[in-house]
């Protein structure tokens, strides 16, 4: 399966266009006979703000999708809600030339506090043929992130923004975005036009979003590693600075970057073959040999990186680093010893436990994680004139424990994004990829198995768990991808294989009801993702590649969160 074409090939095609052209359908006036007006009601659209742009000869590469060039048409323009006093929300659309076009649309999703990814995500359309949309959720310009436009004053939350963060922007993003593009493209009524959506982390949450709320809005959704469960999700990232203030350990990032390669080392054949990528990290925790790895020597060059510089380093593992280690994988418990969250697999960089150098003690301290201090600074206890969180002083375990709690109970109709009945969607005729890397450092992979558990036993409840996984595959299929850090490759597993054709797998699953059974890679790797709850083995002395079913593997992804008087889904 291969998507490039090459550039002249491109521009042949372009030039043989018939009917329409790019510059045929890529001015003011004919973008504004086209819009949307009256799809949504409760929204005007302003007209005097569409501005068109003729791009030639770009190409766009990422990891998300194969590499093209080709002409496009940006188009943008801008609406606001009625009976709100200086709204206005902008939203950018790239057309591909009419002779490309082949009736797809596709929404762009975000990464942290983004809810766009700009011009790294949103080719992913003209790639696949289709129109290309993103949105600046109406939190300033495309370039501004909802946590700037987050509060109206210190401790005044803006609930607008926030609704639109959590599901309402890309529902108005979808809903204009088809019917644009049918406009356009002077669609006939009794055409399809296929609707598609891709985001990755953050924007991973956004596309479930849509798919639990609004079950006709798309075909066809691929979503990675989504920033869900958010409640828990965010404040976990505070759960390793709590336990290194708790241990009263900091170790360095060089320390810390030692064991996780002795991790890497020691796991790496567990899968049955020694290539570099833990792609069974679910068997790494009984196999270390801690004996070894403490007292092992590490060194590390001085370097300097965000303007902060860090000292050559080097030293042996320590026992207490051993601990910290452990107790963060352990996941985070409250004082009565009831689990309240899960951690990263073994393997996974410790992203959240980095520390800072500081010049004067000439020692490594807290740094607390952004991604964490900022959703509690902001949203849940205010801190005055903050944007992140100073101190961790008097913050246990259960104050962990209670700001989940207290989030959910604040945001979780619009942020917490797990609702498990997608009985609608399927109806609808919908698809879902859901993939997630098992090295991933941010977003615990056993998240992502959690909500499509939930999933399962919610839809499913009187089949077992593996007649409901194959119920399941009907409309919904998760995979883990070995050796995958956060929506990106992962340098200390470079052999990793990368889905980079999850849009155009989606897209033949919808048209051509062929579902992917494995995912294909990137040209050059072989197919190495098995589909939850299969796991991969290598067999045969390495030769043979087997996608089997571990009732262990899966148990070992499976937690209670028995912290919690209600379900967590
Ligand atoms: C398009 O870009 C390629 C590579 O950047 C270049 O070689 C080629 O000349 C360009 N073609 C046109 C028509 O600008
Ligand atoms: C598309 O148009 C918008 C609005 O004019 C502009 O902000 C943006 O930079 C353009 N993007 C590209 C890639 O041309
Ligand atoms: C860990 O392994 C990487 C290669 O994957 C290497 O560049 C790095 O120096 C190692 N770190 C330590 C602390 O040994
Ligand atoms: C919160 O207070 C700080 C410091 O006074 C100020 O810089 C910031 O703009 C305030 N934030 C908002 C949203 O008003
Ligand atoms: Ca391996």
């Amino acid at each position: 399966m291969r998507y490039s074409r090459s550039p002249a090939a491109a521009l042949a095609l372009a030039t043989a266009a018939s009917a329409t052209s790019l510059s045929s359908i890529c001015t003011d006036a004919y973008a504004k006979k086209a819009l949307p007006v009256g799809a949504i009601d409760g929204i005007t659209i302003d007209s005097s703000s569409v501005s068109t742009s003729i791009v030639t000869n770009y190409t766009a590469t990422s990891i998300f999708f194969p590499t093209d060039t080709f002409n496009y048409c940006n188009l943008t323009f801008a609406y606001s809600h009625d009976g709100i006093d200086g709204d206005v929300v902008h939203v950018q659309y790239w057309l591909p030339e009419p002779s490309k076009f082949k009736n797809r649309y596709v929404s762009t999703g975000g990464g942290g506090w983004a809810i766009n990814s700009g011009s790294m995500s949103i080719p992913t359309g003209l790639v696949a043929g289709g129109v290309g949309g993103l949105t600046d959720g109406g939190f300033g310009n495309f370039d501004t992130e909802f946590s700037s436009a987050a509060l109206l004053a210190n401790g005044t939350i803006n609930w607008q923004a926030t609704y639109m963060f959590g599901y309402q922007a890309h529902n108005e993003l979808a809903i204009f975005g088809k019917e644009l593009t049918r406009n356009i493209y002077n669609v006939a009524s009794s055409e399809k036009v296929y609707s598609y959506y891709q985001g990755c982390s953050e924007g991973g949450r956004e596309g479930w979003s849509q798919v639990q709320r609004f079950p006709d809005q798309f075909d066809g959704v691929v979503t990675g590693a989504p920033a869900f469960r958010w409640a828990q999700q965010q404040t976990n990232h505070l759960s390793g600075n709590v336990m290194q203030k708790t241990l009263g350990v900091y170790p360095s990032n060089c320390e810390l970057e030692k064991i996780m390669n002795m991790t890497i080392e020691s796991c790496d054949p567990l899968d049955g073959k020694t290539d570099g990528v833990v792609a069974r990290s679910d068997l790494c925790l009984d196999h270390l040999d801690w004996d070894k790895i403490e007292g092992a020597s590490y060194s590390c060059a001085a370097s300097s990186s965000y303007g902060s510089t860090t000292p050559a380093d080097s030293g042996t593992v320590s026992a207490k680093a051993i601990e910290l280690v452990k107790t963060y994988w352990k996941g985070l418990y409250d004082s009565d010893g009831k689990r309240v969250y899960f951690s990263y697999q073994p393997g996974a960089t410790f992203t959240d436990l980095e520390t800072q150098y500081d010049s004067e003690t000439k020692s490594y301290e807290l740094d607390i994680s952004g991604l964490g201090g900022i959703w509690i600074a902001q949203f849940i206890d205010f801190i005055k004139d903050a944007e992140n969180i100073d101190s961790l002083d008097g913050v246990t375990y259960d104050t962990l424990k209670e700001w989940m709690i207290y989030s959910q109970a604040k945001y979780g109709d619009i942020l917490q994004t797990t609702y498990p009945d997608l009985t609608d969607f399927k109806a609808a005729g919908g698809k879902v990829l859901h993939v997630h890397g098992e090295q991933d450092y941010s977003i615990p992979t056993a998240s992502s198995i959690r909500y499509w558990d939930s999933v399962r036993s919610i839809m499913y409840p009187k089949k077992g768990y593996r007649d409901g996984a194959s119920a399941l595959d009907d409309f919904y299929r998760l995979f883990l991808i070995p050796g995958v850090g956060h929506c990106a490759t992962n340098d200390y597993e470079p052999n990793a294989p990368w889905p980079q054709y999850t849009l155009q797998s989606v897209i033949e699953w919808v048209e051509e009801g062929k579902a992917p059974a494995t995912l294909a890679g990137s040209a050059d790797i072989d197919a190495t993702m098995c589909r939850w709850p299969t796991r991969p083995l290598w067999t045969d002395n390495a030769k043979k590649f087997q996608c089997v079913y571990d009732q262990d593997s899966v148990n070992s992804f499976t937690y209670d969160l028995d912290a919690f008087s209600l379900p967590v889904y």
